[in-house]
This record gives structure tokens, sequence and C-alpha cells, in this order.
């Protein structure tokens, strides 16, 4: 298996923060190329990275001539490669939990507040910026306020969403949380995801892997 990865990321793109973050907790530094979502009409668009990723979106990984996308997809894959630290438990019920707070997030909150998405609220059907802000606000903070029930009613969250170890949802939960700072969500609402975020930031691994630390940050 070959110790070169190659990571298509945008610094504000959420999904490729994941797995910035899951890449850094495992210990891998890969090589980086840089998809800028705005200029040039979106370099995510571009013919020679829409032959790697279809979907047209980032992140994607280069690992062993597999092109893969989904982060996801990407953050099991890197769990199935390179075993330790796990990114999930051991136990099916934990999985199942920490499988339920991350998909919470990357299936629920984030893809309706993708770019694209509020990009076609604004053209075709003529949404102005408030009614945009107004939108994502709304999902983000039905979603995450369901998490931080699911979270502080529970005897297995600890430090971390599941345990004292960072999994999956921590490393979902965290790049939503930053995105849900440039709307309008007030996170005071949210006790135990500010106390988790806290903790997540004390390692390197989440803390370098912040949008504003990027090496293509604006
Ligand atoms: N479900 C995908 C979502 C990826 C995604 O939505 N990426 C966004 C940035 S966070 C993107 O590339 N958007 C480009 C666009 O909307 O044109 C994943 O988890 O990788």
């Amino acid at each position: 298996m070959s110790d070169s990865f190659t990571l298509y990321s945008y610094f504000r793109s959420s999904a490729a923060y994941r797995v910035r973050i899951a890449l850094n907790l495992k210990g891998i530094a890969p090589n980086y190329r840089f998809v800028h979502l705005l200029k040039d009409g979106g370099q995510q668009h571009a013919p020679a990275y829409a032959r790697l990723n279809p979907q047209e979106i980032v992140p994607t990984l280069v690992h062993d001539g597999h092109a893969i996308g989904q982060s996801l997809a990407i953050m099991e894959y890197l769990d199935e490669v390179k075993p330790e630290p796990a990114l999930l438990p051991k136990d099916p019920a934990g999985r199942a939990r920490v499988r339920q707070l991350a998909y919470a997030v990357a299936c629920d909150i984030h893809p309706i507040n993708n770019l694209r998405v509020l990009n076609y609220l604004r053209k075709p059907f003529g949404h102005n910026d408030e009614d945009v802000i107004t939108w994502m606000t709304h999902w983000i903070d039905l979603g995450l306020g369901a998490i931080e029930t699911m979270l502080s009613g529970s005897s297995e969250t600890g430090r971390f969403c599941h345990g004292d170890t960072p999994t999956l949802a921590d490393i979902c939960l965290i790049p939503q949380m930053a995105n849900a700072r440039r709307g309008r969500t007030n996170l005071d609402a949210f006790p135990t995801l500010k106390r988790i975020e806290a903790a997540c930031f004390e390692l390197p691994a989440f803390d370098n892997a912040q949008p504003q630390k990027q090496p293509d940050a604006e």
C-alpha cells in the first residue's frame, strides 16, 4: 500500500474539513490540491476535476490509484487502511450511535445547505440573501438542536460525542458548528456541543484542520 495520499480540498468546505481532521488523527500528511469553489466559475466544474469526481464536489481523496469521493466513504476507507486510532467504536451499538450522530450532520443538515443548493434557491427561484440565511439557520438550528438533545441525554456521551476518544461523530460535528457560526445561529443554545467543541480543539488534529489554518485560506 502506498504512503502517498492526495486530498482535493477547499479551506471553507466542511466536508473537506472532516477529512482533514480524520487524516490528522491518523497521522497521515497528504499532498494537497486546492479546488476553489467560487473562482473560475467554480473549479470543481473544471473537466479534469470532474473526471476525478463526477459529482463535482470536494473532497476527493486519491490513494493507490483510487479516487474516492464522499467524506464519509473516505473516512471509513482511512479507518480500514489505517485502523489506529479507530474512528468508530468496536461494539455494534456504539458504532450505530456514532453513525447516527455523524449522519445527522452529514445526511440531514449539510446537504441542504450546500453551495449549489443555496445557489439554486437564488436562481432560478429568486430568493435573496436574507431568505437564504433564514433557510440555512432554520435547518442548522433544527439539526443541531436534535444532536444537543441526543448528546445531553445520554450516559454514553463523554469528553467527546461518544466516550472519551474522538470519533466520526465529532469529526462531522465540529465543521458543522463552524458553518453555523458563519450564519446566524447562536450556539449558546447548545452547551453540550460547545463543551465537546472545546475538548476537540485541545487536540492538534482538530485545531490544525480549521479552515483559517489552511494554506488556501483567504
Ligand atoms: N456528501 C458530500 C458533500 C460534499 C459537498 O457538498 N462539498 C461541497 C463543499 S462542503 C462542495 O463541493 N460544493 C460545491 C458546489 O456546491 O458546487 C461529502 O460528504 O463529501
